[in-house]
């Protein structure tokens, strides 16, 4: 592997997820791999599973991991070409991510969607930029279109955790106050369209995905509809698509309750996290027995570690 930027930048998904449970058993397998190699997280957005899972990867085999608060710490970026630079922007991606890479083996990158510009938004043009000007490979931790980290824990959970060889798994859209990007929703969808699965996407209507993405997946309108024979629920708000970056409704109807979790096949509840409680949730769900949460976020460190092993494989 040279970059991880986008879920399609997986191979071959089940032979990783294997791979990626079976590092599980014996995290420091590949201790010397990493050794005098130095991962740089960069990061735009706040955080709290991406940066420790990433950072537990690169340590487990045996990297050197240094981190730089982006927004706060550092000089605000330039990523167009050609601007007069005589506003608030004090350096250039062109220079910065060159600069960045005499310092590191591999940049991982934290960027999200603004949510005001979709054109820009849907170039990805952070992640993008880093990739062109740092000649060296770039790791994707939340960029404005995808979050492949998450998606690959997430297939890893769901292959643990499953009954039947071909689940159905539901991705319901819940209600949140804050305008949420699209990538952890973009990145679950290419994911699952790639595993063995009866994948069935619940929204109200305004809420589509790209279609882009979402290509001929089913999308039930009607959520109690969508649960039922479920046996996995995972859950996500998002902004509209279409009216780019707007809620467009708040509707507390779509938030999961354990009457809806009845409607299903004893399905297991998912949720990237963080995740506002009552809201999104309710408190009866996400404590219950059948809450995976927990451990979806424990797979994050595997899932950045067969990717980190699989970029130092190839170095
Ligand atoms: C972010 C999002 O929805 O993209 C990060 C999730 C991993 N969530 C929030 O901003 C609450
Ligand atoms: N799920 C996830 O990416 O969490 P953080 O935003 O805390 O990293």
């Amino acid at each position: 592997m040279n970059n991880y930027l986008k879920v399609k930048d997986i191979k071959n998904l089940k032979e990783v997820v294997k791979e990626a449970i079976d590092l599980k058993d014996n995290p420091i397998k590949f201790k010397n791999l990493g050794k005098n190699k130095t991962l740089m997280l960069l990061f735009f957005n706040p955080s709290l599973r991406t940066r420790l899972s990433t950072q537990k990867a690169a340590i487990n085999l045996g990297m050197d991991v240094v981190v730089m608060n982006f927004s706060k710490d550092s000089w605000a970026l330039e990523f167009e070409d050609g601007t007069i630079m005589n506003g608030t922007k004090s350096e250039h991606i062109k220079e910065a991510a060159k600069v960045i890479a005499q310092y590191c083996d591999i940049i991982a990158v934290r960027a999200f969607a603004s949510l005001t510009d979709k054109e820009k938004d849907e170039a990805d043009i952070v992640i993008q930029s880093f990739k062109k000007y740092a000649g060296i490979p770039v790791v994707n931790m939340e960029s404005a279109t995808s979050h492949p980290l998450q998606a690959l824990a997430d297939a890893i959970t769901i292959e643990e955790q499953k009954k039947v060889n071909k689940p159905k798994v539901v991705l319901s859209w819940a209600p949140h106050p804050k305008a949420l990007p699209h990538a952890v929703a973009n990145s679950f969808v290419e994911i699952m369209q790639l595993q063995n699965a009866n994948f069935v996407i619940t929204h109200p209507e305004g809420y589509e995905l790209d279609k882009k993405i979402t290509k001929n997946t089913t999308i039930e309108y009607n959520q109690k509809e969508a649960f039922e024979n479920a046996d996995f629920v995972y859950v996500k708000n998002w902004s509209s698509h279409t009216d780019y970056g707007k809620v467009l409704n708040v509707d507390t109807n779509w938030t999961i309750t354990k009457d809806k979790m009845n409607l299903t096949n004893n399905a297991k509840f998912m949720h990237c996290l963080p995740v506002r409680r009552n809201v999104v949730v309710a408190d009866e769900v996400i404590d219950s027995k059948n809450s995976i949460v927990i451990e979806q976020a424990n797979n994050r460190t595997y899932a950045a570690q067969i990717v980190l092993k699989k970029i130092l494989d190839n170095y």
